[in-house]
């Protein structure tokens, strides 16, 4: 089956091949999806113009979040690959200093407060709004973005990160809200820890994967490809009638209390 031929999608976030970002876009690519890629750095392009290469990707462009120039320029040249329609988004974008995953929260220095929610938060309202006309001419669209149960519990050194995921739900629901009107859907994954390349460089990640397969309902940690198939639900038109939400794949972890 090819749920998604014909559909048009932007990828943020992919840094190596086991990003989430990339089983997602697997997943879409082999259903048959076309899709555009950014990419953070010239140190990961090389990498991701290969993964992109191997999908047939039409468009493989960088993208500092951070600037508003910069994601107008990615969604002009968008527009251009796709005739000025897009059905998908996927943001899987994340950032804080590495110094703010350790120690306490109460030392979070002002500037990175405000790095951590910039890149990690504010990034998917931008997007949003850069989507929305190209989604519009489309008849609508779906927005996918990553999120993390430390964004609503107290998780021992997610810190800013939590701050910051706390703030990219809300923006989930009031842009659900507001591109409604334009059948945009707009959801959340909530998956539990998955080793990636943001996920290596944090210390005792292999004690929260511990962690789950002790505690979680089905006692095993997920992998990314567990949320790529999450997320092909999520953006297709089986969940026509699903935004605002979050979908929580982490083998039941949150709905425990110890
Ligand atoms: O959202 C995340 C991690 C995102 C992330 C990772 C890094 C590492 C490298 C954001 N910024 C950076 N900055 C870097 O310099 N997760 C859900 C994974 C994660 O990160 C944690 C976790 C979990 C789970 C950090 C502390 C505690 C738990």
């Amino acid at each position: 089956m090819a749920p998604y031929e014909g559909k048009r999608g932007l990828v943020l976030g992919v840094a190596n091949r086991r990003s989430i970002a990339w089983a997602i876009a697997k997943r879409l690519a082999d259903a048959g999806a076309q899709l555009a890629f950014t990419y953070q750095g010239e140190r990961i392009e090389k990498g991701v113009r290969e993964l992109a290469g191997s999908v047939s990707s039409p468009l493989v462009t960088e993208c500092d979040v951070r600037s508003d120039d910069d994601v107008a320029r990615v969604f002009d040249e968008v527009g251009n690959a796709f005739g000025g329609q897009l059905d998908l988004l996927v943001h899987s974008v994340a950032y804080a200093a590495a110094e703010d995953l350790e120690g306490r929260f109460t030392d979070t220095p002002r500037d990175r407060f405000w790095l951590a929610l910039d890149v990690s938060a504010y990034s998917l309202v931008a997007c949003a709004r850069a989507a929305e006309p190209l989604m519009e001419a489309a008849g609508g669209g779906s927005v996918l973005t990553m999120t993390y149960l430390g964004g609503e519990r107290a998780v021992p050194h997610y810190n800013v990160m939590g701050v910051a995921k706390a703030a990219l739900d809300a923006s989930v629901r009031y842009l659900a809200w507001d591109l409604g009107q334009k059948n945009i859907r707009v959801n959340a994954i909530s998956a539990g820890p998955v080793r990636t390349l943001a996920a290596r460089s944090i210390a005792g990640f292999p004690t929260m994967e511990a962690i789950v397969e002790e505690r979680s309902p089905l006692r095993r940690h997920i992998d990314a490809d567990d949320v790529g198939a999450a997320a092909s639900y999520l953006l297709s038109d089986d969940a026509k009638n699903v935004t605002g939400t979050i979908l929580y794949v982490d083998s039941g972890y949150h709905s425990m209390g110890m």
